[in-house]
């Protein structure tokens, strides 16, 4: 192992950070939207369950910040040390935004800080959600701007190139370059989208335990709307995304799709196989499909991969990444669905055994949604760590050192998620909703 060469060496240490981080960002960046929303509804409705469920998330989130900001420092350290040619050439375009989100982030932690010791210190709870939003906002912030260094390696812009020099540095049209509209858009839904979904699964969790009792039933109810908006804007933002790789980078979307040959009136192709002479099997295909998704006319032409140079394909395995994202957000817009249907229909209960574990398995879902998402976003932009301008194996290091280094993370993220596991079920499991219920709020009703 220690003979394999750096520069796959440094792609596996690199993914293996951001994939761990990812968990955390997501949950980093959508939490806090459900913490303010349950706060809010507490103050209007005066029902100190919700007020608790804003409690609860809130000290739960404490512990996954402080993982997202060990894995994020993580990060910021290797791309420096695995990428050195790489942050050299692009340095001076994306330090602004690098260093805006490290901004973001203090703004966000002050008030966390703020928001998290002065519950009951204000004569009106209002003040308190106050503090939440720069909470949210902060974090949102925090993924917009990590989010456009990620667009301007697929889409870079905003400078010139002289000699193989960086010259006339224009950092705002660097941050907006074409895919950072859709990325952050697609980053944040996704984002809340898992949060809320994440959240309704412990819910739905306590209720199967048969600990579920009114409370667990609100943070339900609540978790579900939130999980079921946030699908289809996910899935607006999706579309929105293949429509800017149809222009941006046909590579990719031909490379997800399995679109060989360049033609009008495209089909989609869905699932299948590859076969030895890279033919696709077993696939659905829907005629037209891919020129409408791609351009919105269902005539359009679709740029096949044989446009593009051999050696500047996107991987042929990021249309199962795909395929499987674009899978499990349709299962959790129909499990979001069926639920609020049962709910609002009245005739049926939506608390029922089965509905409960399609639940439950939506958050994990939702979770590995965003991580195909990413392989997909990630892998279809391979050879390039900066699209057109240098690939991957200019950029990694030539250190021997790399190996160590992958055994020495691996053993920090076994240890960190370990830690995280051990310290969430230590707070919530000897501390349940109930007891704190009857503690803190002696004269609420558990019926109801
Ligand atoms: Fe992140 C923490 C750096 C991807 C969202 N990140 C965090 C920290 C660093 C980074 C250094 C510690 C706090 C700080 O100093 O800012 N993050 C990165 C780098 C990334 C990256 C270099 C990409 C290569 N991060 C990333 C994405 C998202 C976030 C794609 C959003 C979807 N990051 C966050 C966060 C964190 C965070 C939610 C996690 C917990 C926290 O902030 O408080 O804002
Ligand atoms: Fe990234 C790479 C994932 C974000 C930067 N990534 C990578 C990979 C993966 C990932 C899987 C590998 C690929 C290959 O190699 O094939 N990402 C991811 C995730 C996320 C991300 C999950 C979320 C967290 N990134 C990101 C951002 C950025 C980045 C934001 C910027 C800042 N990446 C990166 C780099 C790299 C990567 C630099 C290395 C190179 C390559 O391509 O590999
Ligand atoms: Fe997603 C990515 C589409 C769903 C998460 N996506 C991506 C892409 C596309 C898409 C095209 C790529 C972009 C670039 O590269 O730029 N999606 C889509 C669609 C759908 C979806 C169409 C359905 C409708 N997703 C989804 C879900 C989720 C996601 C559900 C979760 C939850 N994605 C994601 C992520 C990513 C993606 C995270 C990465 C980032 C970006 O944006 O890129």
């Amino acid at each position: 192992m220690f003979e394999a060469d750096s520069v796959l060496l440094s792609r596996l240490l690199t993914s293996l950070t951001l994939m761990f981080h990812a968990i955390f960002a997501t949950l980093g960046v959508g939490i806090p939207l459900m913490i303010s929303i349950a706060e809010l509804i507490g103050i209007r409705k005066k029902d100190s369950h919700y007020t608790l469920l804003a409690q609860r998330w809130a000290r739960g989130y404490v512990i996954l910040v402080a993982v997202g900001v060990v894995t994020g420092t993580a990060i910021g350290l290797q791309l420096s040390l695995l990428w050195p040619s790489f942050m050299q050439f692009a340095g001076n375009v994306i330090s602004l935004p690098l260093f805006l989100e490290t901004f973001a982030f203090f703004f966000e932690a002050i008030f966390l800080g703020a928001y998290l010791y002065t519950w009951d210190r204000f004569n009106k709870p209002i003040y308190h959600w106050l503090l939440s939003l720069p909470v949210v906002i902060g974090g949102g912030l925090s993924a917009f701007f990590i989010t456009t260094v990620n667009a301007f390696m697929n889409t870079p812009d905003g400078f010139d190139l002289t000699n193989g020099e960086i010259t006339s540095i224009n950092p705002m049209e660097a941050m907006f370059n074409p895919a950072t509209p859709t990325k952050v858009f697609h980053v944040l839904t996704s984002s809340y989208l898992t949060a809320a979904a994440i959240l309704a699964t412990i819910a739905a969790l306590a209720i199967l335990r048969k600990r579920g009792n009114a409370y667990h039933r609100k943070a339900l109810k609540l978790t579900m709307v939130v999980t079921f908006i946030f699908a289809i804007l996910t899935a607006v933002a999706g579309d929105l995304s293949a429509k800017h790789l149809a222009e941006h980078q046909p590579e990719k979307l031909a490379a997800a799709e399995w679109h060989f040959e360049t033609e009008e009136s495209a089909d989609l192709v869905v699932f299948g196989t590859l076969d030895e002479n890279n033919e696709v099997q077993n696939a659905i295909r829907i005629p037209n499909m891919l020129s409408f998704l791609a351009f919105g006319d269902f005539n359009a032409e679709v740029q096949g991969l044989e446009e593009i140079n051999e050696g500047e394909q996107p991987p042929l395995i990021i249309h199962y990444f795909f395929d499987l994202m674009v899978s499990l957000g349709m299962y959790a817009l129909g499990v979001s669905f069926l639920f609020l249907a049962l709910w609002k229909l009245k005739r049926f209960n939506p608390f029922n055994k089965w509905v409960l574990w399609l639940v439950v398995l939506n958050g994990p879902f939702a979770m590995l949604a965003i991580e195909f998402g990413w392989l997909l976003a990630e892998v279809g932009r391979q050879p390039w760590i900066m699209r057109g301008f240098m690939t991957v194996a200019e950029a990694a290091t030539t250190s021997p050192n790399v190996a160590w280094m992958l055994l020495l993370f691996i053993g920090l993220y076994v240890v960190l998620g370990f830690t995280v596991v051990r310290v969430l079920r230590k707070l919530f499991k000897d501390n349940p909703a109930e007891l704190e219920l009857e503690q803190k709020y002696p004269n609420v009703t558990k019926s109801g």
